[in-house]
């Protein structure tokens, strides 16, 4: 099936310049780049993308991170994108990921591990409308 799934590039990534590299491996699977756009997020909007997580330990310093600087946003779409793009870019925590995706070739840690993917269907539609419902 056709689908849209939300892919952030975090700060973490984008102050190391990977932001092309990271593109480049969606793009070479035949994603499609459909929205695109650098933001550094407000504490009130990361609480939004990240409410399933309140109360978790991690949650403080995930929004710390991810509030720190610039990060890149889009929408990509393929056949099946949500399943590929999971896969694209491997495991939560790097060093579980597989040889090739993008948290095993540039994640440092659990928490800075580069990108985010929208998980399902549902998520997908709710990220997109709240990260580019203006557009
Ligand atoms: P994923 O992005 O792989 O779907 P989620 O949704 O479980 O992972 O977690 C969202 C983000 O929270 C992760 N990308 C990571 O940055 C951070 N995170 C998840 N689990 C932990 C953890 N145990 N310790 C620190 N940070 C975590």
């Amino acid at each position: 099936m056709m689908e849209r799934s939300l892919v952030l590039i975090k700060p973490d990534a984008v102050e190391r310049n990977l932001v092309g590299k990271i593109i480049n491996m969606y793009e070479e699977n035949g994603l499609k780049v459909v929205k695109l756009k650098m933001e550094t997020i407000s504490r009130s909007f990361a609480a939004k993308h990240y409410k399933d997580h309140i109360g978790k330990s991690f949650y403080e310093p995930l929004i710390e991170f991810i509030t720190k600087g610039p990060l890149c946003a889009m929408v990509l779409e393929g056949e099946n994108a949500i399943e590929r793009i999971r896969k694209i870019n491997g495991s939560t925590d790097p060093t579980k990921a597989e040889e090739g995706t993008i948290r095993k070739l540039f994640g440092t840690s659990i928490r800075e591990n580069c990108v985010h993917a929208s998980d399902s269907m549902e998520s997908a539609m709710n990220e997109i409308e709240l990260w580019f419902n203006n557009n």
